[in-house]
């Protein structure tokens, strides 16, 4: 018997699928689509088990639905702008575009070794003119449309890298390289008014039923729409302070809970507001405190975190209600600038954060909603805030009433005093798109001292990165560049400068699902075929990408709608978030984390360090991180025990949603899975049938063995294709190992036995393909076929092999269920009614009491009254 030779039959038919063009994507196509497709991978260098898992199962899907009959696009690219390649050349003085390149060689290369059904004929690489070019194009077109604007705003500066951090590259109020104490600055932006679609995006998850629900719910809490008021404040001064001119109306605030206004203890104003900025001019202490204040970073988190401080302005705040009431004005360093107004009133009993304040700063804290029941009297605030329903105490004509009617009379006194509205504000902020980077792509804009920003004439697209730049200086090497940046003004001719500043690289992700469907054409999209494959029928990443890169995609494609671009609002039809892959850790005897590599296991839990034979502790898994060492190279397993053998593990072992734990164990159940395969291929082969011979007469009627495997083939067909339909990979292999054993139990040698044992390995054949399709292709040519399997269709259960004869049967105690029984069809009352009694989870709920009544709704439930 031969062993099977993954190595070499594995590049047999990668070779056999690129040389036919199996996946090429049909041209002009009629018919049912499926455009399957995974996140495109950054190239880091070398693909990591992340990558194989999302590839696999994307891999699986397309497969299927190619053997279904539909027209399939599943095609490749490289989201190839970016930090990293940067830093590559800072710290090993190689250029971003050679290090980019090579390693989307490299890794195109790993990722052929996994045998996926990709288009590489539709390759995108975002670095690419041919492809920024669009994205220029699309920029002006915004621009034109009112959805890109530029304006001052407040970023992170790192001081001694000189340039401007994400809010995730600020730790400790640090920048993350230099380690340098973070700066608030105010630079000029260029913006993607993204909130111009807050409602459309928000309301449009409703039309997602094939996205997880947490997913909608995190971008539903991203986009963060709050309903509330706006209402004014007039201010006054003490001996000592006086109102600037500019605010001698007032100044605003949102909130959430007007109803709670007569338990206002101050108001608060962000560090960065005007009446703030304007009071600092001649107050050194203020203009201090302000400094200390920008050296928090920008980041919600980095000001959560931050111990609530404010300082008093002097200022007063008269209460709209209560006509003796002055409430003091702070400046408080936990209020955002660019949220709502900038500016609060403050009810410390009813918000936390107000309560800490007022604690510190000794402020009074009255409640006005005290919980259903409570005797107002009675209620006080110790050091929580209460923010839970109830009803208005304290507030004068409010009392009594519960929270939402309070707040629909204060909003309708506001407004019929002119002082106040309704209004509804999102969390969801504009997109700042600028970064001072080299690597990406440059923003098509020219600056003239006299005309102000221009747009570059589209004539001139693309506005190329230079080649020539030096990572030597810290900075952006665009901006210190001798001549790239000077330009005539397109508008008046004189010397004018172009941006240097480079898309944030969200950006190209953000289109290059659409780019695809027509990698070459001559405008961004070919409409036609834009028309065609979107939206995305099946997209698979992960769930770190839940907010930002969705939520970017769904506001370009609508954003490409309104210009005329697509005619899609949504991109993403379905959505399928991996879970993590996970590894077991291990330390020496120092706590120094090692690899598994360098680490034997000698016994059930005991493992020893290779190298010297000292003992090792273990850990327990966590997601493959290099900091723990936890990590397994992919190709190093492709190599030694073939792609089919990982592809097969990495669907079998936990729903693909959920974390999987990376053990040797399971891949070598795997590859012993396809051992087992192969022999069973191999061991009936010579005394099959024909392909294709007649089904023998007596197969027809037969209730014996034969039969039987027949109807638990058709029985496998309908419940792998509904494992695939509902992405429940890990079933569909428990559903194929059961298939291969009942073929292996089947004995005999009578010709019914042979030719159902041909059926039954062809359809394991045609429903493992998807899964490990390297050696589906051989044991097909081993069956004695000359056709290719990718080419073969997807099998159809036989309705009549598949008719159930049981059912399932709920079993309840007290209307509780307890259980599941399955029993054959039209089962008699008194044969329910005995096995229900039975169950293990009905006898713990009926903790050894006597039935009183036992009720049978025959085929459907049983309930067991005690
Ligand atoms: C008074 C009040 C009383 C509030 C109370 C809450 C509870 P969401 O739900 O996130 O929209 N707020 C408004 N603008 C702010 C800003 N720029 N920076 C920091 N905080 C701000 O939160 C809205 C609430 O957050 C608003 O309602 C306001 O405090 C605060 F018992 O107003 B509230
Ligand atoms: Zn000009």
């Amino acid at each position: 018997m031969s062993r099977y030779d993954f190595k070499a039959n594995e590049h047999k038919w990668q070779t056999a699928w690129n040389d036919s063009a199996a996946f090429a994507t049909p041209t002009d196509p009629q018919g049912p689509k499926a455009y399957v497709l995974e996140m495109f991978p950054y190239p880091s260098g070398r693909i990591h088990v992340g990558h194989v898992r999302v590839y696999t199962l994307g891999d699986v899907i397309a497969r299927y639905k190619r053997a279904r009959g539909y027209n399939v696009l599943h095609p490749m690219g490289w989201d190839a702008f970016g930090l990293p390649a940067e830093n590559a050349a800072i710290e090993n003085h190689v250029h971003p575009a050679k290090w980019t390149y090579q390693n989307i060689s490299h890794m195109r290369r790993q990722l052929q070794s996994m045998g996926l059904s990709i288009d590489w004929a539709r390759e995108v690489t975002t670095c690419d003119p041919d492809y920024y070019r669009h994205e220029q194009k699309m920029f002006l077109d915004f621009l034109k449309a009112g959805l890109a604007y530029r304006r001052e705003s407040w970023v992170n500066w790192d001081p001694v890298d000189h340039t401007v951090l994400a809010n995730e590259q600020v730790i400790d109020g640090k920048g993350w390289r230099s380690g340098a104490e973070v700066e608030k600055r105010k630079l000029n932006q260029w913006f993607l008014r993204i909130t111009a679609f807050g409602d459309e995006l928000l309301n449009g998850l409703a039309s997602l039923p094939h996205w997880p629900e947490r997913v909608r719910i995190m971008q539903e809490n991203w986009i963060g729409r709050s309903e509330g008021a706006r209402l004014r404040f007039l201010l006054s001064g003490d001996t000592s302070s006086k109102v600037p001119e500019a605010f001698a109306a007032g100044i605003e605030v949102f909130t959430t809970r007007p109803d709670t206004l007569f338990g206002a203890a101050f108001v608060a104003i962000a560090p960065n507001h005007p009446l703030a900025e304007t009071l600092a001019a001649n107050d050194p202490v203020l203009k201090a405190f302000i400094n200390q204040c920008n050296a928090l970073g920008t980041s919600e988190e980095a000001i959560e975190k931050a111990e609530k401080k404010g300082l008093k302005t002097g200022l007063f705040a008269d209460h709209p209600f209560i006509p003796s009431a002055r409430l003091p004005v702070y400046v408080a360093n936990f209020i955002l600038m660019d949220y709502g107004t900038g500016a609060i009133f403050g009810c410390p009993a009813h918000d936390q954060r107000d309560l800490d304040f007022a604690r510190k700063y000794d402020l009074p804290v009255r409640p006005v909603v005290v919980p259903e029941g409570t005797d107002p009297t009675q209620f006080t605030i110790e050091d929580e805030a209460y923010t839970g329903p109830g009803r208005l105490a304290n507030s004068e004509f409010l009392d009594g009433r519960d929270v939402n009617d309070a707040k629909r009379e204060v909003i309708s006194r506001l407004e019929q005093a002119g002082q106040g509205k309704t209004e509804i504000t999102y969390r969801l902020r504009d997109w700042g798109v600028s970064r001072q980077r080299y690597w990406g792509c440059p923003i098509p804009i020219i600056h003239c001292p006299d005309c102000g920003p221009q747009p570059v004439p589209e004539a001139d697209l693309p506005v190329r990165l230079p080649d020539d730049v030096s990572f030597d200086a810290p900075g952006n090497p665009l901006a210190r560049h001798p001549t790239w940046k000077h330009v005539p003004c397109p508008n008046c001719g004189k010397n004018g400068e172009r941006e240097t500043d480079t898309f944030d690289t969200f950006f190209e992700s953000s289109w290059y699902f659409a780019r695809y469907c027509a990698p070459d054409a001559e405008d961004a999209f070919n409409r036609a075929a834009a028309d065609y494959w979107l939206p995305v029928d099946q997209y698979v990443g992960g769930i770190e990408h839940a907010v930002l890169h969705l939520l970017y995609s769904r506001f370009f494609t609508r954003a490409l709608q309104a210009c005329g671009y697509l005619g899609i609002s949504e991109p993403f039809d379905g959505l399928l978030t991996q879970g993590m892959v996970c590894h077991e850790t291990y330390r020496d005897g120092d706590g120094k984390w090692l690899y598994p590599e360098d680490v034997r296991r000698e016994g059930a839990d005991r493992f020893v360090k290779i190298s010297d034979g000292s003992a090792v502790s273990l850990g327990r898994s966590e997601k493959m991180s290099k900091s723990k060492k936890n990590v397994v190279d992919p190709q190093t397993i492709i190599d030694a025990y073939g792609a089919d053998t990982v592809r097969l593990f990495i669907v079998s072992d936990s729903p693909p949603e959920r974390d999987l734990d990376w053990t040797d164990s399971g891949i070598d159940g795997a590859w012993r899975y396809l051992g087992r395969l192969w022999r069973l291929i191999e061991d009936s082969q010579a005394t099959l049938p024909a392909p294709g011979a007649p089904m023998p007469a007596e197969l027809g009627s037969d209730t014996g063995a034969a039969f039987e495997l027949r109807r638990t083939v058709n029985k496998a067909i309908r419940d792998i294709t509904d494992d695939i339909e509902r992405l429940h990979f890990n079933r569909m292999v428990a559903h194929l190992r059961e298939l291969s054993n009942a073929i292996a139990d089947l004995k005999g040698d009578d010709p019914a036995t042979r030719w159902a044992r041909r059926e039954a390995l062809e359809t394991l054949v045609r429903l493992a393909a998807p899964t490990i399709p390297h050696i589906c292709e051989e044991m097909w040519v081993l069956l004695g076929h000359d056709d290719m399997l990718v080419g073969v269709p997807w099998p159809e259960a036989d309705a009549r092999l598949v008719a159930d004869d049981t059912v399932t049967i709920a079993v309840q105690v007290n209307g509780k269920l307890r259980g599941k029984l399955e029993l054959p069809l039209d089962a008699s009352r008194e044969a329910a009614e005995a096995a229900a009694l039975d169950l293990d989870g009905v006898k713990t709920a009926m903790d050894g009491k006597v039935a009183r009544k036992v009720i049978v709704v025959p085929n459907r439930i049983v309930n067991v009254v005690v």
